[in-house]
């Protein structure tokens, strides 16, 4: 039977985490005079915590200490957090379920390949974690998106080879990260984001089973 290694992004393909990131940052943004707006989160899907508060502080124009930096990435995710909690299977993006319930009746192979450090946090919440043969997150990896590093370990872990792999993914950087691995992108979201990517489809309803099908045997 053919294997292909199907990685999915976490952030933005299968949860919309992006809008408690948005208040997560915009509080703190905020609290430093800073403005934040919902244009300024979109350039911020996909990428690291670390760069995330960097950009934030470069729009305002702020520099601060090392000490203070670490102590708002902690104050930020901790306020992120306290919404995570509050998540459960309703907040799992449309026509996911069934994508995932149909690559466990094909035996495919399924990883998660994501940005966050809180990617295992939030499968829990969202009851997901069965689906997922491996998992690599935030914590796994040195280098981020568009480094297709999270895609390789993906790929390594499943026993996959690069060029057998597909990832699913809403951010520019994650698609270009997919293209850099040799694997074939399926963006979700908006053609004038993502032209990049392989193919590109709004939502997981505009993915039929056939489809899933005809990259499982080609
Ligand atoms: P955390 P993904 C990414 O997740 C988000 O899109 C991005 O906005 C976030 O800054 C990044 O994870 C890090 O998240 O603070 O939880 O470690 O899209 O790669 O699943
Ligand atoms: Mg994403």
């Amino acid at each position: 039977m053919n294997k292909k290694g199907f990685i999915f992004d976490l952030d933005g393909v299968i949860v919309d985490t992006a809008k408690y990131h948005f208040l997560a940052w915009k509080k703190l943004a905020n609290d430093l005079g800073i403005d934040f707006t919902e244009e300024e989160n979109e350039q911020l899907k996909g990428v690291s915590r670390v760069k995330s508060l960097e950009k934030i502080l470069d729009w305002g124009n702020k520099s601060i200490s090392d000490e203070k930096f670490t102590a708002l990435m902690a104050k930020k995710n901790d306020d992120y957090l306290s919404h995570i909690a509050e998540m459960d299977e309703s907040e799992i993006l449309i026509d996911v379920p069934r994508i995932l319930n149909f690559l466990r009746e094909r035996n495919q192979p399924v990883s998660l390949g994501s940005a966050s450090k809180n990617a295992r946090t939030i499968l829990e919440r969202v009851n997901l974690m069965d689906y997922f043969n491996a998992i690599v997150d935030g914590n796994d990896v040195s280098k981020a998106k568009p480094d297709p590093e999270v895609f390789l370990i993906a790929a390594e872990l499943l026993g996959v080879k690069p060029e057998n792999c597909l990832v699913f993914e809403d951010s520019v950087a994650g698609v270009e990260a997919a293209n850099i691995a040799n694997m074939i992108s399926i963006g979700i979201g908006d053609k004038s984001v993502l032209g990049h990517a392989n193919y590109i489809f709004k939502d997981f309803t505009e993915i039929s089973n056939e489809f899933i099908n005809s990259l499982i045997t080609n």
